[in-house]
């Protein structure tokens, strides 16, 4: 049996900084899990009564989730500062530290109420300007350059999805011991699925290719793809990408034209790159239609994205359409 700890630090998959900094995040990823667990009993149903600068309403959950990661990451010394959905702007930590740490803490929010799953997704980046106080300007570096990233699922059990960019390996939280247990060390996705992942509700707002797309997947058998498919939606891009790491699938939030302020819904720097990095390392791939998600240059760390990824076949074609 193989602990997180044990693999982070005995099997020298990464850094000791970057070590420390996972550890910490499922850590509190055992706090925000055991919350869930006592759902309405902890009092963490229901709104918080502010918006976060996207303009969301704040679930109550929302807000102590990011307070939980805030307080444990500040306080590793290895972190130079974090960055959060939650919060406008980074938050300078140790000046010296190695790290910077984005996180959206608690992903698919509209679940918590409803006893569905919800996640954690959080992104780590090298620490450029040692010495200095971190800005917002430090966090702007494409998902090539992220050293970790990875997801906590709060499904039926708690999972860890991580990749140092050498693979994925995915862990099971073992309630009992609050150790989190190797399952299994090489992720592989599908190049081939019959599963997609869209909320068709904004077919209407979609550009004319993603239209086609699914048009193609609804005719299945009768249509060009030759096939069958499925749809699946959780709601939670953590419970979509988790289930596409364990049996494939593609998953999208593409471009829509419902409100021109938002080209997509998710954001690109701890909720796209994170994603995309796992899935690419798991074999797929993730793009925004056309350039890789990994690829794009950030202006701003709470700049949103449209998406698409997982299973290969499916992601070349929603290329081949839009190019
Ligand atoms: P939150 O970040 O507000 O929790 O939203 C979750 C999310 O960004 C993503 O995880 C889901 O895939 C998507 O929203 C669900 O969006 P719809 O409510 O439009 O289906």
């Amino acid at each position: 049996m193989i602990t997180l700890n044990t693999y982070l630090n005995e099997k020298n998959h990464t850094s000791p900084a970057i070590a420390s900094a996972v550890s910490t995040i499922a850590n509190v990823g055992v706090e925000i899990s055991k919350l869930l667990q006592r759902g309405a009993l902890a009092d963490i149903h229901g709104e918080a009564g502010n918006q976060n600068v996207q303009g969301e309403e704040q679930k109550k959950l929302d807000v102590i989730s990011n307070d939980l990661l805030l307080d444990a990451l500040s306080a590793n010394s290895v972190c130079a500062g974090v960055a959060s959905e939650e919060l406008d702007d980074a938050t300078p930590a140790n000046p010296n530290g190695e790290v910077l740490v984005l996180f959206d803490p608690l992903d698919g929010s509209s679940n918590i109420d409803i006893n569905m799953s919800v996640g954690t997704i959080f992104s780590i980046l090298p620490y450029q300007n040692q010495g200095s106080e971190v800005t917002n300007n430090d966090f702007l570096q494409t998902g090539r350059n992220q050293l970790a990233s990875g997801y906590i699922v709060y499904g039926p059990s708690t999972m860890l999805a991580i990749t140092f960019g050498n693979g994925v390996a995915m862990f099971s939280l073992d309630p009992a011991s609050n150790e989190y247990v190797l399952i299994e060390e090489a992720v592989k996705i599908s190049a081939a699925t019959n599963e997609y992942a869209i909320n068709a509700s904004n077919y209407r707002h979609w550009l004319p290719p993603m239209q086609q797309y699914i048009d193609e997947l609804i005719a299945g058998k009768d249509g060009v793809r030759g096939k069958n498919y499925n749809t699946r939606w959780v709601a939670a891009m953590v419970g979509d990408v988790h289930r596409i790491l364990c049996r494939g699938g593609v998953f999208t939030y593409p471009f829509d034209t419902k409100d021109p302020k938002k080209p997509g819904k998710l954001r690109l720097m701890y909720e796209a790159n994170p994603m995309a990095l796992l899935i690419e390392q798991a074999g797929g791939l993730a793009t925004d239609a056309v350039n890789n998600i990994l690829d794009i240059e950030p202006t701003d760390i709470h700049q949103r994205v449209p998406v698409v990824l997982g299973s290969s076949e499916e992601v070349e074609r929603v290329k081949a359409l839009h190019a």
